[in-house]
C-alpha cells in the first residue's frame, strides 16, 4: 500500500513538471550595459522607439544586452552603468502595441511610466555602479528604456522578446 501511494505521488510530481516546465527552468541572466559617449556629446531628440535601425545606430547613448531573448520564466537583468559622467537607469515595460511609440511627456522629456505596461526597473544608477532587477516574465514583446530626461528620445532603449 505504501509503495502504491509513493508511485501515485511520483506520477503527480512528474505531471506537475510537465504542466509547469517554467517552474524548473533555470533563470535567464541578461547582462545589461548602460553606455554613452560622454556628457559633452550633443543628444539627438528624434530617436525614440520605434526609430529605424539605421537611425538608431547613430545614438550616442544606449542599452546593450548580452541576449535580447529569453524563455518565459525568471529573468535576471544584471545592469551596469559604464558611463564616466552620467546617471542612467533601466525601466522594463511590456509593449502593449509593438511598433507604436510609447506615451511621451514632451514637457519633461520622459516616457509616462504610469501609462505604459510597467514591469519594474533598476533605478537611477551612478556612473560605474550596478544593480539587478529580477522577475518572472510572460511571453511577449518588451522594451527596456532609460527614462532620465531626454535619454529615451536620444535613443536609449532596446527591445527584448520573451518566448514560450
Ligand atoms: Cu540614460
Amino acid at each position: 500500500m505504501q509503495s502504491a501511494i509513493r508511485q501515485v505521488l511520483a506520477i503527480v510530481a512528474i505531471l506537475g513538471l510537465a504542466v509547469f516546465p517554467s517552474a524548473v527552468r533555470a533563470a535567464t541572466v541578461v547582462q545589461v550595459e548602460l553606455w554613452d559617449r560622454g556628457a559633452d556629446v550633443q543628444m539627438p531628440t528624434d530617436l525614440a522607439y520605434p526609430a529605424t535601425d539605421a537611425a538608431h545606430a547613430n545614438a550616442i547613448m544606449g542599452i546593450k544586452l548580452s541576449t535580447d531573448t529569453a524563455r518565459a520564466g525568471i529573468v535576471s537583468f544584471q545592469v551596469t552603468n559604464t558611463s564616466k559622467d552620467t546617471i542612467h537607469e533601466m525601466v522594463v515595460a511590456k509593449l502593449a502595441k509593438p511598433g507604436e511609440a510609447l506615451p511621451y511627456n514632451s514637457k519633461d522629456n520622459v516616457v509616462f511610466e504610469d501609462k505604459i505596461d510597467y514591469v519594474g526597473e533598476v533605478e537611477e544608477t551612478d556612473p560605474g555602479k550596478a544593480g539587478t532587477f529580477t522577475k518572472a516574465l510572460a511571453p511577449g514583446q518588451y522594451i527596456l528604456i532609460c527614462n532620465i530626461a531626454g535619454h529615451y528620445a536620444a535613443g536609449m532603449w532596446t527591445t527584448f522578446t520573451v518566448t514560450k
